[in-house]
């Protein structure tokens, strides 16, 4: 018989998300009357509005038409890569620099292929699970500790740092995976934060892969919403954004990858050309259909709607942070973001979540699943429909007690 890969075995349990819906289908299977409300994975929960939803139906209908129809479209659709050059990026990059792709996950699990098995990792603490579960697979790291696992450097981001770690951590010639607006904490990265974390990169011969997948949801106008607002950054990152949270396209599945052209290895080879190769070889593409939603949610009308769209869910999260305020629970984001990251000192966070669970029948995600750094926390997420969210706070606020 063939014999597994042995990466597969060091994984950790059960990823994360997955694991929660287990507990979810415990409990209601144990309480059939409880009418639960998820505050768990953020996943979006409101229409495709009007203007963006007929791009997709368009996009659709010209399939159906001799002139209209598409077949395979290698890295994505010209008019799309240039909308996002144009309205993300000032127009910075061209377009073979742009990569679209059927969402930032897919990307991260790939783009790990670019560097191999050999590779250090560093990554903030707590941190989507993605990066360093896509580490174990692609053999970077392995042998996981009660404080995370060998190969990988953590850098903890609490409440003494304001969330933002302490840099000279990271080892030279590492992949650094660096996500602002930070899932799960909802800590938003400020520009001199930042021109920090592109200056060590460089220094220290590191490429940072940017998750800038909350992007839209940054209000203040002097937080930068991509990493190449920085000075250099293109030396040194690659960005993963998504049409998944702004545009309510989670289930429709479309995203892109920026791999600029000045990037290189420490050989001084491209490693752009070894993206275009890799994507040509085991990606073919995303959704034509998808695509053509993305080039409507890049018109002025589109734009609109995904500002409205992340208005709404900017305005569940102060609600629950607002609930969580005064119970005298301490708690960061969800005003540039849709995560509210709180603080239960001392508790365990899955009993925590266990008891928000038990007590209030709300789904929240317990902070340790997001590394070791994340004990002590629980995570609220603000996609969902305002009358549960209202009802979920009620809830918090009337039976909540830790
Ligand atoms: N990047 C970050 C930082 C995310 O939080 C998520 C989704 C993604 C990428 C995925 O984006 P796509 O473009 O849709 O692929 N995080 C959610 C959903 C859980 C999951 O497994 O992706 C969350 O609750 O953290």
């Amino acid at each position: 018989m063939i014999t597994r890969n042995k990466n597969i075995a060091n994984l950790k349990a059960g990823y994360l998300f997955p694991e929660i819906a287990k507990r979810r289908r415990e409990f209601a299977a144990a309480n059939p009357d409880a009418k639960i409300i998820s505050l768990g994975i953020g996943n979006t929960t409101e229409p495709v509005l009007p203007h963006i939803n007929a791009g997709l139906v368009e996009g659709a209908r010209k399939l159906g038409t001799v002139e209209g129809y598409s077949g395979y479209q290698d890295e994505g659709l010209p008019l799309l890569r240039e909308k996002i050059s144009k309205v993300f990026y000032n127009g910075k990059f061209s377009i073979d620099e742009i990569f679209i792709s059927d969402g930032s996950k897919c990307d991260i699990g790939r783009l790990q292929m670019l560097f191999g098995s050999g590779v250090k990792i560093a990554v903030q603490d707590p941190s989507y699970p993605v990066y360093v579960d896509g580490s174990v697979i692609i053999g970077a790291a392995a042998s996981f500790k009660d404080t995370g696992y060998a190969g990988i450097t953590y850098l903890p981001c609490t409440a003494e740092n304001i969330f933002f770690p302490n840099l000279d951590l990271i080892e030279n010639n590492s992949l650094i995976y660096f996500c602002s607006p930070n899932n799960p904490t909802g800590a938003v990265s400020d520009r001199a934060q930042l021109t920090v974390l592109v200056n060590t990169a460089i220094t220290k011969g590191c490429i940072i892969i940017f998750d800038a997948a909350y992007s839209e949801f940054i209000r203040d106008s002097s937080l930068p919403k991509t990493i190449y607002e920085i000075d250099r950054a293109d030396e040194c990152a690659i960005e993963v954004n998504s049409f998944s949270k702004p545009a309510g396209f989670t289930g429709i599945r479309l995203g892109w990858s920026v791999v600029p052209k000045a990037l290189k290895y420490a050989g001084g080879e491209s490693v752009h050309a070894d993206w275009s190769r890799i994507t040509g070889t085991i990606f073919n593409g995303a959704s034509n259909i998808a695509q053509a939603g993305g080039i409507a949610a890049l018109d002025d009308e589109g734009i609109k709607e995904m500002r409205a769209l992340t208005d709404f869910y900017l305005t569940n999260a102060k609600l629950i942070r607002e609930t969580l305020q005064k119970l005298g629970i301490n708690c960061i984001g969800g005003d540039n973001s849709p995560y509210i990251w709180a603080r239960f000192p001392g508790k365990d966070s899955w009993e925590v979540f266990a008891q928000i669970l038990e007590k209030c029948h709300v789904v929240t995600t317990p902070g340790a699943g997001f590394g070791p750094a994340g004990q002590g926390f629980v995570r609220f997420s603000a996609f969902g429909h305002r009358a549960d969210v209202e009802e979920a706070c009620n809830r918090l606020t009337d039976k909540l007690s830790i």
